[in-house]
């Protein structure tokens, strides 16, 4: 059932008459109406309202929380919701408080309680604040979330909620390489993922196809790689420069995700050989490829000039990448040898440190002894991984990604128009129905540093197409990085209520038949 946002709309008017029929009800928001589930929600029956005398109150420290509040609730109110570092006396406000709320917060957990008179959000860090703040987002009533002023009531349901998360990392990643998405359209899938605690955004720029991301010393990667015509099916093309990187990276940073950028190696480096012919061994550029296989190209392992390239790439990469991780890809190498890649990664790993940073790949890195130190992103079907498993005692760290349960570009069902399915069909349980540390029975879940949900883009062009896979699959993987508790009824119950938020954002999804959405 598509809900219009006309008939959402209509259920948040205080006025109109008794709904028509029970499924027209609006979704009742209480106080654990939220998605990631927080840890403790204690309802105390009373309720906050906000209305045209509210102020925000914050700390001159937490300015930039106190904005995206504001910003977030200005649009479908119309209120201008002042922002200052005091409330007059009597005034209601809904006050940001940092600092000294409890170690077991952490950096990103908050506490949050609504009363009659007021709302107070207490964090460690503005990353908890924030966290806070998404969380009251989705205790006001759905229509909070379109654009334009709505005549609602616009209340909160009273009581205190703890809350923090399980994992420290809490991803998604998006392929610009297939088909080459846009720093706006990137910005807006910030905008989504964030209101689901998702802190960071992992960027895969290069592949066979095309090369997304400036390199000075480099430069033929871009004009050549990120040429028109060097996506799939010769759709699209493209490139960050970076000027629009660095602003990426700010963006994200305002939300609280840290960007991760991807260059995949050795493999999946078509489109730089096309650019640059000496980084095959015969020195002869290959054919540029826009069609989807993959495990074909590889960098010649034995050439010097390839760890000139790769090492110009790491530092350039690095020096614009603030957060603490690079990934260097590492899947799928079939046309390197298994002796070439552990050469290969035994040299390379050790690179990105030198530049500051933590090294990142696919799980197939795992068979490097240079990967103790680096993170293995996990994206098998298998319960378990010997080399995965044999490389975390030596000490390499994991993030959850299986390709059946978290990958977010493959189809639903068989009636799904985009998207792949060599992993199996992903639909909304299946993507909610399992647990990040004990999903490999021979990784033990203290190695795990959290989940991704990758969302390849072979078959995803628009912003549209990328919402259409992720929602409401990647407020699944959210609720498994974040929520302590698992639960698919209560889960399920809280999507279903959500689904009227995406109708007044105008964001597309998927309306699983798994789900009863309201509204
Ligand atoms: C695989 C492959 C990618 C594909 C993706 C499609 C990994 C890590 N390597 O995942 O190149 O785009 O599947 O689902």
């Amino acid at each position: 059932m598509r809900v219009t946002l006309a008939a959402l709309l209509a259920c948040a008017l205080p006025l109109t008459a008794a709904p028509a029929a029970a499924s027209a009800a609006p979704p009742r928001v209480t106080l654990g109406s939220v998605i990631p589930a927080p840890v403790s929600v204690h309802a105390d029956g009373s309720t906050f309202s906000l209305t045209a005398r509210t102020v925000i109150e914050s700390p001159s420290s937490a300015r930039n929380v106190a904005d995206r509040l504001a910003s977030a609730l200005r649009p479908a109110t119309g209120y201008r919701l002042p922002i200052m570092a005091q409330a007059p006396a009597g005034v209601p406000a809904i006050a940001l408080v940092p600092g000294h709320a409890g170690g077991q917060l952490g950096a990103e957990g908050y506490r949050l309680s609504v009363r009659r008179s007021g709302v107070t959000l207490r964090a460690n860090e503005n990353a908890g604040l924030y966290a806070g703040v998404q969380t009251l987002r989705q205790l006001l009533p759905a229509a909070i979330d379109a654009a334009t002023p709505q005549r609602a009531r616009w209340t909160v349901p009273g009581g205190d909620i703890v809350d923090y998360p399980r994992f420290g990392y809490r991803g998604a990643m998006l392929d610009e390489a297939r088909h080459f998405h846009t720093p706006d359209e990137i910005k807006a899938y910030i905008d989504e993922l964030s209101r689901f605690k998702v802190n960071y955004l992992h960027l895969h720029l290069a592949d066979d196809q095309g090369w997304r991301i400036q390199i000075d010393s480099w430069p033929r990667l871009t004009t050549v790689g990120g040429a028109p015509g060097t996506g799939v099916d010769g759709v699209g093309g493209g490139y960050l420069t970076k000027a629009q990187y660095r602003d990426l990276v700010r963006y994200a940073a305002a939300r609280y995700v840290t960007i991760v950028p991807e260059i995949d190696m050795p493999g999946h480096v078509n489109a730089a050989q096309v650019a640059y012919p000496e980084l095959t061994c015969d020195g002869v550029a290959p054919p540029p490829r826009t069609d989807t296989d993959v495990g074909y190209s590889s960098l010649c392992i034995g050439k010097e000039v390839t760890y000139k390239f790769v090492e110009d790439v790491i530092r350039e990469l690095a020096a614009m990448t603030p957060g603490p991780y690079l990934h260097i890809g590492g899947d799928e190498a079939q046309a390197t040898t298994p002796a070439d890649y552990l050469t290969f990664e035994q040299r390379v790993l050790p690179l990105v440190a030198k530049y500051g940073k933590t090294a990142y790949g696919w799980n197939e890195i795992a068979a490097a002894p240079a990967a103790s130190s680096a993170v293995a992103q996990y994206w098998g079907l298998d319960t378990s991984n010997p080399t995965l498993a044999a490389a975390v005692a030596k000490g390499t760290k994991v993030v959850m990604s299986p390709a059946n349960k978290a990958y977010l570009d493959q189809k639903y069902d068989p009636s799904t128009v985009l998207g792949l399915d060599w992993a199996g069909y992903i639909e909304v349980r299946t993507a909610y129905d399992w647990d990040p540390g004990t999903l490999l029975s021979d990784v033990p879940a203290s190695a795990v540093l959290g989940v991704e949900a990758p969302l390849w883009s072979e078959t995803l062009r628009s912003l549209d197409d990328i919402q259409f896979m992720a929602f409401p699959r990647l407020a699944a993987i959210a609720e498994l990085g974040w929520s302590h508790s698992h639960d698919w009824d209560s889960f399920r119950a809280r999507l279903g209520a959500y689904g009227s938020r995406w109708v007044a954002q105008d964001v597309n999804f998927y309306h699983s038949p798994q789900i009863d959405w309201a509204g």
